[in-house]
């Protein structure tokens, strides 16, 4: 049989799976590090990281040998009974995020709705609020995952649409506005905030400086619990570990996912203390893969690397410079650059046949692959591992994509 086209791997995707995607047209078949390589042998500088979770590179010596001498010991026991893994896990990622306890689940989406099943619980048997009648309030323009009752939380038609009817109990505020969120926090029936510390889906919107402190402080005075959604944020991607380093927050309930495995296999969490996590009884809540004993070894290996390499302090000086280079293109197609470490994006004026898919298709044809979000934002997050010469050869293949357009 003769070897495979890409398009016949984009038509066979096409016939069997389900078009809930709409993929740049390129066909991968191996990552190492910060590069990725197409089925007809093109290298590409990876400036997606799957959405961050792969902050630490593709395929990562030390996190890869984690799940392969994990995967031939032992791999899942549920929880039906104790083993000699999660609870080591358990210790390691609370004493590295500052919390009592972890609650740990599988993919970002249901580490969302764990918190917010947490804060509910808090609400009822903590603050005293009365029985379904606990309010959370989130942002405008969220992003949180893709289950039925996180998109009732959405303001995005693509999100929400047609899913319908939608959980109840949420009040919707635009964010990085406090004085609406002062005006919501009135209610007291309100029992949490949940918040991306940066609105990563938004088009990396990042909020003014102190929004989140202020934010926090005004939770506080109501006795409402700060949830940050650090899923995409968290894990060094904006040059600290959490983006609510920046502010000197630590939130009340923390929610992590993607890089907390390096993008080796779901492993999400959530974090809190124990006047919260412990409002949840046995048999509440839980899930057959949580806290499995592949993913705890394979997060102890990616949440490692991530400060034996000091990916923080890389990412933090790798995206100054990115955004420095990305400001300098003169080009009536960039409207603004923003970011923060190296999680970045770029606003385009779309113009007909000069549109961000335009330019996507451009880099990839340079040799680097980034997605457009919302029809005009293309968002650059490397993984961390970059360095400086790395990153200015794919500056240059981004610059050289743009003078295509001039
Ligand atoms: C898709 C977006 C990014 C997230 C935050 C929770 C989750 C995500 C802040 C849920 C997931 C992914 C989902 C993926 C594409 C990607 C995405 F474009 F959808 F919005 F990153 F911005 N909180 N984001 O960003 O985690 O359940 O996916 O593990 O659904 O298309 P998940």
């Amino acid at each position: 049989m003769s070897k495979m086209t890409s398009n016949d791997y984009m038509a066979r995707e096409g016939k069997y799976g389900a078009h809930n995607y709409h993929p740049l047209p390129v066909v991968l078949e191996k990552g190492e590090g910060i590069f990725l390589w197409g089925v007809d042998g093109k290298r590409y500088y990876d400036f997606l990281s799957a959405y961050s979770a792969v902050n630490q590179g593709h395929c990562h010596p030390k996190i890869v040998k984690a799940l392969c001498d994990q995967a031939q010991t032992l791999t899942l026991t549920s929880r039906a009974f104790y083993n000699n893994v999660l609870g080591e896990y358990e210790e390691f990622i609370t004493k590295y995020f500052g919390y009592d306890k972890v609650l740990p689940m599988n993919t970002g989406a249901e580490a969302d709705e764990t918190a917010l099943k947490l804060c509910r619980k808090w609400a009822y048997t903590k603050k005293g609020i009365k029985e379904n009648q606990a309010k959370i309030i989130v942002c405008e323009d969220n992003f949180h995952g893709r289950t039925i009752t996180i998109v009732s939380m959405s303001t995005d038609p693509d999100s929400f649409g047609g899913f319908g009817p939608f959980t109840p109990g949420f009040v919707k505020i635009p964010y990085n506005d406090l004085a609406a969120l002062e005006r919501e926090l009135q209610d007291p029936n309100v029992a949490g905030f949940l918040v991306e510390p940066i609105q990563g889906e938004a088009g990396v919107f990042v909020p003014a400086e102190g929004y989140l402190k202020k934010a926090y402080d005004l939770c506080k005075k109501h006795n409402v619990l700060f949830i940050a959604d650090e899923v995409q944020t968290g894990i060094a991607r904006t040059g600290k570990m959490l983006a609510c380093d920046h502010e000197g927050v630590h939130p009340d309930i923390l929610i992590l996912g993607k890089a907390v495995s390096g993008g080796i296999l779901p492993v999400s969490a959530v974090l809190a203390n124990d006047e919260i996590m412990l409002c949840i009884k046995p048999g509440e809540h839980g899930s057959t893969f949580g806290g499995n004993p592949v993913a705890c070894r394979v997060a102890i290996a990616a949440l490692n690397v991530i400060k034996d390499e000091k990916l923080e302090e890389n990412a933090e000086r790798m995206g100054k410079i990115f955004r420095q280079e990305m400001s300098s293109i003169k080009s009536d197609m960039i409207e603004l650059v923003r970011g923060k470490g190296l999680l970045n994006a770029i606003v385009i004026r779309n113009k007909p046949g000069k549109t961000a898919w335009d330019v996507c298709l451009a880099m990839a044809e340079k040799g680097v692959l980034a997605k457009p979000t919302h029809g005009n934002i293309i968002r650059f997050a490397p993984p961390l591992v970059i360095n400086e010469a790395q990153l200015m050869d794919a500056i240059k293949c981004i610059k050289e994509a743009f003078k295509l357009f001039e």
